[in-house]
Protein backbone atom coordinates (compact mmCIF):
# COMPACT_ATOMS: atom_id res chain seq x y z
CA UNK A 1 0.00 0.00 0.00
CA UNK A 2 1.26 3.39 -1.00
CA UNK A 3 2.00 5.42 1.90
CA UNK A 4 1.19 9.73 1.78
CA UNK A 5 3.88 11.58 0.00
CA UNK A 6 5.58 13.31 3.92
CA UNK A 7 7.27 16.56 2.75
CA UNK A 8 8.20 17.62 6.07
CA UNK A 9 7.56 17.83 9.87
CA UNK A 10 5.60 20.58 9.99
CA UNK A 11 4.61 21.63 13.25
CA UNK A 12 3.18 20.23 16.81
CA UNK A 13 0.78 20.79 19.44
CA UNK A 14 2.04 21.34 23.06
CA UNK A 15 -0.59 21.39 26.09
CA UNK A 16 0.98 23.92 28.40
CA UNK A 17 0.00 25.03 32.40
CA UNK A 18 -0.05 28.66 32.15
CA UNK A 19 -0.45 30.27 28.75
CA UNK A 20 1.08 34.00 29.49
CA UNK A 21 4.23 32.32 31.16
CA UNK A 22 4.82 30.10 28.19
CA UNK A 23 4.16 33.20 26.50
CA UNK A 24 7.40 34.55 28.07
CA UNK A 25 9.77 31.48 27.32
CA UNK A 26 8.40 30.85 24.23
CA UNK A 27 8.16 34.54 22.53
CA UNK A 28 9.78 37.04 24.97
CA UNK A 29 13.16 35.40 25.40
CA UNK A 30 13.22 32.11 22.66
CA UNK A 31 11.71 35.61 20.28
CA UNK A 32 9.36 32.78 18.12
CA UNK A 33 6.74 35.33 16.12
CA UNK A 34 3.09 35.15 16.98
CA UNK A 35 1.09 34.72 13.79
CA UNK A 36 -2.12 34.65 15.76
CA UNK A 37 -3.62 33.82 18.97
CA UNK A 38 -6.81 32.66 20.84
CA UNK A 39 -7.54 33.38 24.77
CA UNK A 40 -6.30 29.93 25.30
CA UNK A 41 -3.98 29.05 22.21
CA UNK A 42 -1.03 30.92 20.34
CA UNK A 43 0.06 29.86 16.87
CA UNK A 44 3.96 30.41 16.80
CA UNK A 45 6.77 30.30 13.87
CA UNK A 46 10.15 30.60 12.95
CA UNK A 47 11.13 33.77 10.90
CA UNK A 48 11.80 30.98 7.64
CA UNK A 49 8.42 29.82 8.35
CA UNK A 50 5.92 30.75 5.30
CA UNK A 51 3.28 28.38 6.08
CA UNK A 52 0.89 29.49 9.67
CA UNK A 53 2.80 28.09 12.05
CA UNK A 54 5.63 25.89 13.59
CA UNK A 55 3.95 25.49 17.52
CA UNK A 56 0.72 25.90 18.94
CA UNK A 57 0.90 26.26 22.58
CA UNK A 58 -2.48 25.20 24.00
CA UNK A 59 -3.91 25.63 27.79
CA UNK A 60 -4.79 22.29 29.64
CA UNK A 61 -4.98 20.29 32.57
CA UNK A 62 -1.77 18.51 32.42
CA UNK A 63 1.28 19.43 30.20
CA UNK A 64 1.28 17.40 27.26
CA UNK A 65 1.69 16.34 23.11
CA UNK A 66 -1.53 16.78 21.63
CA UNK A 67 -0.05 15.95 18.07
CA UNK A 68 2.72 16.21 15.70
CA UNK A 69 1.79 17.06 12.01
CA UNK A 70 3.63 16.18 8.84
CA UNK A 71 3.10 18.25 5.92
CA UNK A 72 2.05 15.85 2.98
CA UNK A 73 2.00 16.81 -0.97
CA UNK A 74 -1.43 17.03 -2.03
CA UNK A 75 -5.25 16.58 -0.52
CA UNK A 76 -4.61 13.07 -2.06
CA UNK A 77 -2.54 11.81 0.51
CA UNK A 78 -4.99 12.49 3.18
CA UNK A 79 -7.05 9.46 1.33
CA UNK A 80 -3.54 7.59 1.10
CA UNK A 81 -3.26 7.93 5.16
CA UNK A 82 -6.93 7.38 6.06
CA UNK A 83 -6.10 3.60 3.74
CA UNK A 84 -2.44 3.61 5.30
CA UNK A 85 -3.80 3.55 9.05
CA UNK A 86 -6.91 1.94 8.34
CA UNK A 87 -5.61 -1.26 6.53
CA UNK A 88 -3.65 -1.37 10.13
CA UNK A 89 -6.65 -1.19 12.18
CA UNK A 90 -5.50 2.03 13.77
CA UNK A 91 -7.84 4.46 14.31
CA UNK A 92 -7.62 8.02 12.19
CA UNK A 93 -10.38 10.78 11.97
CA UNK A 94 -11.18 13.58 9.49
CA UNK A 95 -10.46 17.02 10.50
CA UNK A 96 -12.55 20.01 8.39
CA UNK A 97 -10.21 22.87 7.16
CA UNK A 98 -10.71 25.53 9.37
CA UNK A 99 -10.82 24.14 12.66
CA UNK A 100 -6.95 24.35 13.34
CA UNK A 101 -6.33 28.04 12.01
CA UNK A 102 -4.10 28.44 9.12
CA UNK A 103 -4.22 24.41 8.16
CA UNK A 104 -6.75 22.77 5.57
CA UNK A 105 -8.29 19.32 5.60
CA UNK A 106 -6.02 17.01 7.79
CA UNK A 107 -6.17 13.62 8.54
CA UNK A 108 -5.13 12.58 12.72
CA UNK A 109 -3.95 8.93 13.18
CA UNK A 110 -3.27 6.85 16.21
CA UNK A 111 0.10 5.57 14.75
CA UNK A 112 1.38 2.00 15.23
CA UNK A 113 4.13 3.60 17.79
CA UNK A 114 1.12 5.25 19.80
CA UNK A 115 1.98 8.87 19.08
CA UNK A 116 -1.04 11.41 17.30
CA UNK A 117 0.46 12.28 14.11
CA UNK A 118 -1.79 14.62 11.90
CA UNK A 119 -1.51 14.94 7.84
CA UNK A 120 -2.29 18.31 6.21
CA UNK A 121 -1.55 19.30 2.21
CA UNK A 122 -3.35 22.69 2.64
CA UNK A 123 -1.67 25.48 4.36
CA UNK A 124 -1.82 29.57 4.86
CA UNK A 125 0.66 31.82 3.77
CA UNK A 126 0.86 34.93 6.07
CA UNK A 127 2.96 37.50 5.90
CA UNK A 128 6.82 36.56 5.17
CA UNK A 129 9.08 37.22 8.41
CA UNK A 130 12.16 36.05 7.09
CA UNK A 131 13.67 39.69 6.08
CA UNK A 132 11.82 41.51 9.21
CA UNK A 133 15.22 41.82 10.71
CA UNK A 134 14.12 44.50 13.22
CA UNK A 135 11.70 41.95 14.45
CA UNK A 136 14.33 39.04 15.21
CA UNK A 137 15.40 38.58 19.39
CA UNK A 138 16.11 35.77 21.12
CA UNK A 139 17.41 32.34 19.67
CA UNK A 140 15.88 34.05 16.19
CA UNK A 141 14.85 30.47 15.30
CA UNK A 142 14.22 29.86 11.75
CA UNK A 143 11.93 27.03 11.60
CA UNK A 144 10.67 23.45 13.34
CA UNK A 145 13.55 20.89 12.09
CA UNK A 146 12.35 17.66 14.11
CA UNK A 147 10.26 15.26 16.17
CA UNK A 148 12.53 13.28 18.55
CA UNK A 149 10.39 10.89 19.93
CA UNK A 150 10.66 8.18 22.62
CA UNK A 151 9.58 4.70 21.80
CA UNK A 152 10.25 0.93 23.82
CA UNK A 153 11.70 -0.75 20.94
CA UNK A 154 13.35 1.41 18.44
CA UNK A 155 13.99 -1.29 15.57
CA UNK A 156 10.23 -1.33 15.10
CA UNK A 157 10.20 2.41 15.12
CA UNK A 158 12.83 2.36 12.52
CA UNK A 159 10.87 -0.40 10.47
CA UNK A 160 7.23 1.96 11.00
CA UNK A 161 8.96 4.83 9.43
CA UNK A 162 10.82 2.61 6.69
CA UNK A 163 7.61 1.99 5.82
CA UNK A 164 6.16 5.45 5.66
CA UNK A 165 9.29 6.12 3.01
CA UNK A 166 11.31 7.19 5.26
CA UNK A 167 15.65 7.69 4.63
CA UNK A 168 17.87 6.22 6.96
CA UNK A 169 20.90 9.08 8.02
CA UNK A 170 22.65 8.16 11.31
CA UNK A 171 22.43 5.52 13.92
CA UNK A 172 23.70 4.72 17.47
CA UNK A 173 24.01 0.69 17.56
CA UNK A 174 26.16 -2.07 19.04
CA UNK A 175 25.79 -5.82 17.82
CA UNK A 176 22.34 -6.53 19.57
CA UNK A 177 20.64 -2.91 19.63
CA UNK A 178 19.78 -0.28 17.94
CA UNK A 179 19.82 2.53 20.58
CA UNK A 180 18.55 5.34 18.17
CA UNK A 181 18.21 6.46 14.98
CA UNK A 182 17.52 9.48 12.55
CA UNK A 183 15.51 9.91 9.53
CA UNK A 184 14.10 12.02 7.42
CA UNK A 185 11.89 13.28 4.31
CA UNK A 186 13.08 16.70 4.00
CA UNK A 187 16.78 16.37 2.54
CA UNK A 188 18.47 17.31 6.03
CA UNK A 189 19.53 14.94 8.93
CA UNK A 190 16.31 14.00 9.85
CA UNK A 191 12.41 14.89 10.45
CA UNK A 192 12.28 12.31 13.27
CA UNK A 193 14.37 10.45 15.22
CA UNK A 194 14.10 8.29 18.11
CA UNK A 195 15.12 7.92 21.31
CA UNK A 196 14.83 4.56 23.45
CA UNK A 197 12.93 4.39 26.73
CA UNK A 198 9.60 4.08 27.96
CA UNK A 199 6.80 5.16 25.39
CA UNK A 200 5.08 6.78 23.73
CA UNK A 201 6.41 9.89 24.49
CA UNK A 202 7.86 13.08 23.12
CA UNK A 203 11.65 13.82 23.77
CA UNK A 204 11.98 16.98 22.16
CA UNK A 205 11.20 19.40 19.01
CA UNK A 206 13.93 20.52 17.09
CA UNK A 207 14.20 24.63 15.77
CA UNK A 208 16.63 25.34 13.39
CA UNK A 209 18.52 28.67 13.98
CA UNK A 210 21.27 30.06 10.87
CA UNK A 211 23.81 29.90 13.25
CA UNK A 212 25.87 28.57 16.02
CA UNK A 213 26.01 31.99 17.61
CA UNK A 214 21.84 32.33 17.79
CA UNK A 215 22.84 28.89 19.81
CA UNK A 216 25.04 30.86 22.40
CA UNK A 217 22.80 34.01 22.59
CA UNK A 218 19.90 32.22 23.93
CA UNK A 219 22.42 30.49 26.49
CA UNK A 220 23.68 34.09 27.71
CA UNK A 221 20.04 35.70 27.85
CA UNK A 222 19.05 32.63 30.07
CA UNK A 223 21.83 33.50 32.25
CA UNK A 224 21.08 37.26 32.14
CA UNK A 225 17.50 36.31 33.71
CA UNK A 226 18.01 34.21 35.82
CA UNK A 227 16.66 31.50 33.72
CA UNK A 228 20.16 28.95 33.70
CA UNK A 229 17.92 26.14 34.97
CA UNK A 230 16.22 26.43 31.73
CA UNK A 231 19.35 25.22 29.86
CA UNK A 232 19.22 21.33 30.42
CA UNK A 233 22.35 20.23 28.04
CA UNK A 234 24.93 22.17 25.85
CA UNK A 235 25.36 23.74 23.85
CA UNK A 236 27.85 21.55 22.15
CA UNK A 237 28.71 19.68 18.76
CA UNK A 238 26.18 16.64 18.09
CA UNK A 239 28.67 13.73 17.02
CA UNK A 240 25.83 12.58 15.14
CA UNK A 241 24.12 15.19 12.89
CA UNK A 242 27.54 17.57 13.23
CA UNK A 243 24.50 20.14 14.53
CA UNK A 244 25.09 22.72 17.13
CA UNK A 245 23.22 22.46 19.60
CA UNK A 246 21.62 23.42 23.20
CA UNK A 247 18.78 22.02 25.31
CA UNK A 248 16.21 23.74 26.53
CA UNK A 249 13.01 23.31 28.94
CA UNK A 250 9.88 25.25 28.92
CA UNK A 251 7.99 26.15 32.06
CA UNK A 252 6.15 22.85 31.85
CA UNK A 253 9.21 21.01 31.30
CA UNK A 254 8.37 20.46 27.62
CA UNK A 255 12.40 19.76 25.95
CA UNK A 256 12.97 21.91 22.86
CA UNK A 257 16.49 22.18 21.02
CA UNK A 258 18.27 25.05 19.61
CA UNK A 259 19.89 23.23 16.74
CA UNK A 260 21.96 24.57 13.47
CA UNK A 261 24.40 23.50 10.59
CA UNK A 262 23.18 19.99 9.21
CA UNK A 263 23.83 18.64 6.09
CA UNK A 264 22.80 17.73 2.99
CA UNK A 265 21.32 14.01 2.86
CA UNK A 266 19.09 14.37 -0.73
CA UNK A 267 21.21 11.88 -3.06
CA UNK A 268 19.36 8.52 -3.95
CA UNK A 269 22.18 6.88 -2.45
CA UNK A 270 22.66 8.78 0.60
CA UNK A 271 24.67 6.78 3.03
CA UNK A 272 24.37 5.80 6.60
CA UNK A 273 26.29 6.90 9.56
CA UNK A 274 26.53 4.37 11.60
CA UNK A 275 27.96 5.62 14.98
CA UNK A 276 29.24 2.77 17.87
CA UNK A 277 26.93 3.34 21.22
CA UNK A 278 30.90 3.22 23.25
CA UNK A 279 32.16 6.01 20.94
CA UNK A 280 31.86 9.22 23.49
CA UNK A 281 31.92 11.56 20.95
CA UNK A 282 28.12 10.26 19.03
CA UNK A 283 26.42 12.61 21.13
CA UNK A 284 28.75 15.47 21.98
CA UNK A 285 31.73 15.47 19.72
CA UNK A 286 33.40 17.05 22.16
CA UNK A 287 32.97 14.24 24.66
CA UNK A 288 30.94 15.67 27.24
CA UNK A 289 28.93 13.44 28.84
CA UNK A 290 24.84 13.82 28.44
CA UNK A 291 23.05 14.06 31.41
CA UNK A 292 20.70 11.60 32.77
CA UNK A 293 17.43 13.62 32.55
CA UNK A 294 18.26 13.97 28.95
CA UNK A 295 17.59 10.14 28.54
CA UNK A 296 15.05 9.74 30.88
CA UNK A 297 12.22 12.72 31.28
CA UNK A 298 9.81 13.24 28.41
CA UNK A 299 6.41 14.49 27.58
CA UNK A 300 3.33 12.76 27.72
CA UNK A 301 1.47 12.07 24.70
CA UNK A 302 -2.33 12.47 24.28
CA UNK A 303 -4.74 9.97 21.98
CA UNK A 304 -7.34 11.15 19.63
CA UNK A 305 -9.63 11.88 22.53
CA UNK A 306 -7.12 14.23 24.27
CA UNK A 307 -6.50 11.39 26.99
CA UNK A 308 -2.84 10.67 28.25
CA UNK A 309 -1.58 7.92 26.69
CA UNK A 310 -0.34 4.88 29.27
CA UNK A 311 3.22 3.87 28.62
CA UNK A 312 4.27 0.80 27.50
CA UNK A 313 8.34 0.06 29.15
CA UNK A 314 11.14 0.39 27.22
CA UNK A 315 11.86 -3.30 25.43
CA UNK A 316 15.53 -2.58 24.86
CA UNK A 317 19.01 -2.25 27.09
CA UNK A 318 18.88 1.45 28.15
CA UNK A 319 21.58 3.64 26.05
CA UNK A 320 22.03 5.48 29.67
CA UNK A 321 23.68 2.16 31.43
CA UNK A 322 25.51 1.80 28.59
CA UNK A 323 26.48 4.27 26.38
CA UNK A 324 30.32 5.56 26.34
CA UNK A 325 28.57 8.32 28.34
CA UNK A 326 26.86 5.98 30.66
CA UNK A 327 25.72 6.40 34.37
CA UNK A 328 25.38 2.86 35.57
CA UNK A 329 23.97 3.89 38.75
CA UNK A 330 20.76 2.79 40.11
CA UNK A 331 17.59 1.97 37.99
CA UNK A 332 17.36 3.55 34.50
O1 LIG B 1 22.78 13.45 20.89
S1 LIG B 1 23.03 13.24 19.43
O2 LIG B 1 24.35 13.78 19.02
O3 LIG B 1 22.96 11.82 19.10
C1 LIG B 1 21.80 14.10 18.55
C2 LIG B 1 20.65 14.45 19.23
C3 LIG B 1 22.00 14.48 17.24
C4 LIG B 1 21.02 15.25 16.58
C5 LIG B 1 19.88 15.63 17.27
O4 LIG B 1 18.91 16.41 16.72
C6 LIG B 1 19.70 15.22 18.58
O5 LIG B 1 18.58 15.64 19.23
FE1 LIG C 1 17.31 16.81 18.07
Amino acid sequence: MTPPDIIRSAYAELIVSDLDRSRWFWVEVLGFAVTSEQPDALYLRGFDELTHHNLILRTGPQPAVGRIAFRVRASADLAAAEAFYGARGLRAARIPAGSTPGVGEAVRVEDPLGFTVEFFADAAHPERLQQRYDLRRGAEVARLDHFNIVVPDVRAAHEYYQSLGFGLSETIEDDQTLYAAWMYRKQTVHDVAFTGGDGPRLHHLGFFAHESHQVLRICDILGSLRGEHHIERGPGRHGVSNAFYVYLRDPDGHRLEIYTSDYYTGDPDHPVLRWSVHDPRRRDFWGNAVIPSWYTEATTVLDLDGKPRPLLPEKQTAEVRVGADGFPGPAR
